[in-house]
């Protein structure tokens, strides 16, 4: 059944990582911002005295990234169980910039043994138009781009890179489990941020939905012409060339998740999300599959229909679940990720 509702979206076929990437850096969220010269951290340790019931560290960290002639600054935030050993981590690109945040349920995140380095959005560059302020305003002269500079998603990436820099200056993390994660606008934001940094070994995706996780071919709820309309600055100009064009696009959403493979990937849907389209967020899942045969391992396994509610797909290296309810990257989508990466690193 999957296979039949593919075939009738006609998806470009699958190239080299390398050009999958470059066609949707050029054509939907711009190339990524230069890497910085230097990088300097500031910490402030015990930022949250007694954190989870004391065991967890709590730091903040100002992250300063040099530019030839400028420098950029950012803060962070890092709780890290205090057990002895190499912890699993999540960089979560969050809305807020608040520790626990109703996005992260950080203590039990560390119950679970994982560490979460996490940081708003918003300390990076706005969520609007004006590419004059944070990042933006250090990359472009008088706040004009052009068609394919970086969008602000592709900007907020870069700093999700940044954190990770930032994560290999500390012995006590696990690298083969490197997670990076975030809901809606910052699920396409975790996305792309594997997709171009191999560093990070799972991509988790909530809800991410157009422009995300979700193909575009014949997508339903929000589509190619409401995002650009709505939130033009989230991608490149030349976005734009494919409001009510996805026929003819040179590329799909499945090529954004075939870029990470063979790495993990797992995108997660709730039932009541219309908008974001749990079924093309799951038929990008079944899409990729096949990419990972050639590295020999299982892509995606599922039941070969449209998905359920509480469907958990856990078996191959894409993972997936529809959870009952609305838009929220809520306590039950950790559990199931957390447990996702348990059952592929063996923890
Ligand atoms: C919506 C947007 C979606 C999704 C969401 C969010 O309004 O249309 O693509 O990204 O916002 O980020 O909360």
């Amino acid at each position: 059944m999957l296979e039949n509702i593919l075939k009738e979206k006609n998806l470009p076929p699958f190239k080299s990582s390398e050009e999958m990437l470059d066609i949707l850096l050029k054509e939907e969220y711009g190339y990524m911002p230069p890497k910085p010269e230097g990088i300097t951290y500031k910490s402030i340790e015990n930022y949250i005295p007694n954190f989870c019931a004391g065991k967890a560290i709590s730091r903040k960290v100002e992250i300063t990234s040099q530019f030839s002639k400028k420098e950029f600054t950012f803060p962070i935030y890092v709780t890290i169980p205090k057990k002895e050993g190499k912890h699993p981590f999540f960089i979560c690109i969050n809305f807020r910039d608040s520790v626990p945040d109703r996005y992260i349920p950080v203590e039990e995140i560390v119950d679970n043994g994982f560490a979460v380095l996490s940081f708003c959005y918003k300390d990076v560059t706005d969520d609007n138009n004006d590419f004059t302020n944070g990042l933006a305003g250090e990359l472009y002269e008088n706040g004009k781009r052009g068609a394919s500079d970086p969008g602000k998603i592709a900007m907020w990436a870069w700093a999700a890179q940044r954190v990770m820099d930032y994560a290999e200056t500390l012995d006590c993390l696990d690298f083969e489990c490197s997670i990076v994660c975030g809901h809606s606008r910052l699920g396409k934001t975790a996305l792309l941020t594997a997709a171009t940094d191999e560093r990070f070994k799972y991509a988790y995706s909530n809800n991410s939905g157009c422009s995300g996780a979700a193909i575009s071919r014949g997508k339903q709820g929000e589509r190619i012409e409401d995002i650009c309309k709505n939130f033009p600055y989230w991608f490149c100009e030349n976005y734009k060339k494919y409001v009510n064009n996805e026929y003819n696009m040179p590329f799909d959403q499945h090529y954004l998740v075939a870029s990470i493979a063979p790495r993990y990937v797992y995108i997660a849907s709730a039932d009541e999300d219309k908008w974001a389209d749990p079924d093309s967020e799951m038929l990008t899942c079944y899409a990729v599959s096949g990419i990972y045969e050639k590295y020999r391992k299982k892509g995606f396994v599922c039941e070969d229909r449209l998905p359920q509610v509480n469907d958990m797909f856990h078996d191959g290296c894409v993972g997936y679940h529809l959870r009952a309810g609305l838009h929220y990257f809520s306590r039950e989508d950790w559990l199931k990720i957390i447990k996702f990466v348990k059952k592929h690193s063996c923890i």
